[in-house]
């Protein structure tokens, strides 16, 4: 099987993290981000993941990635239920996480990004929805103040084992672990220690690499 991706892409988090953690191999190809042909011709839309099954058949939509690959794997299911103070964390950070996230994504030299015009369609289609990078990167100071303040209320529900963010591995760790290693390109983040254990074993038991290294 292969899977189509942007690295900095959440959604395709989600779909990587399901082969590491059931311990299937995994080909993946990351796409420019201008690159509108190969994802519409496969499933019509102009969106990643998409999962090229083992049949040639191609398959969109994170979570239904997930579940597919998960069955598949046949090592019981992931538990479904998300905890409504869990959603409410990440409702919250997803109203302005990517005002830090993105300005930056361009700027690390990610596959996807490697052409100018990649990087122009990038940048023109997101300042649509969160407003300028420059000025977001000015603001960073501001955001910095409303992540941590974030974090310290995401540290309690954080497991005390490294089992998964709710004791087990379980849907809520597909959902969470994206943002969190998206959050790892912002230079300067305090992490609560529970958190960043956290971070350390699920980009271990996932096989997903983090930021820290490029942050900025
Ligand atoms: N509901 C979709 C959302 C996927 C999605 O929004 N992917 C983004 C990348 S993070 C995308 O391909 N956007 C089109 C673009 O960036 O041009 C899923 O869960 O797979």
């Amino acid at each position: 099987m292969k899977l189509y991706i942007y690295d900095h892409c959440p959604f395709c988090v989600r779909a990587r993290m399901i082969f590491g953690l059931r311990a299937l191999p995994l080909e993946t190809e990351i796409l420019l981000n201008d690159d509108e042909e190969t994802p519409v011709s496969m499933i019509g839309a102009k969106q990643v993941p998409i999962l090229q099954k083992a049949d040639g058949l191609f398959m969109g939509e994170s979570l239904d990635i997930v579940r597919y690959v998960d069955e598949l794997a046949g090592k019981g299911r992931l538990q479904e239920e998300i905890r409504p103070e869990l959603q409410a964390w990440l409702d919250k950070v997803g109203e302005y996480g990517n005002k830090l996230v993105q300005p930056r994504m361009v700027k690390i030299g990610l596959p996807e990004f490697a052409t100018r015009e990649a990087v122009k369609y990038f940048v023109d289609k997101k300042e649509k929805n969160i407003g300028n990078f420059a000025a977001n990167l000015d603001k960073t100071a501001k955001y910095l103040a409303r992540i941590h303040a974030d974090l310290q209320e995401l540290e309690p529900l954080v497991g005390d084992e490294n089992l998964g963010v709710g004791g087990e591995v379980s849907m809520e760790d597909i959902l969470l672990f994206p943002v969190l290693r998206n959050l790892t390109i912002v230079r300067g983040i305090e992490w609560p220690q529970k958190v960043m254990d956290y971070l350390m074993w699920m980009s271990e038991a996932s096989g997903v690499d983090m930021y820290f290294d490029r942050a900025l």
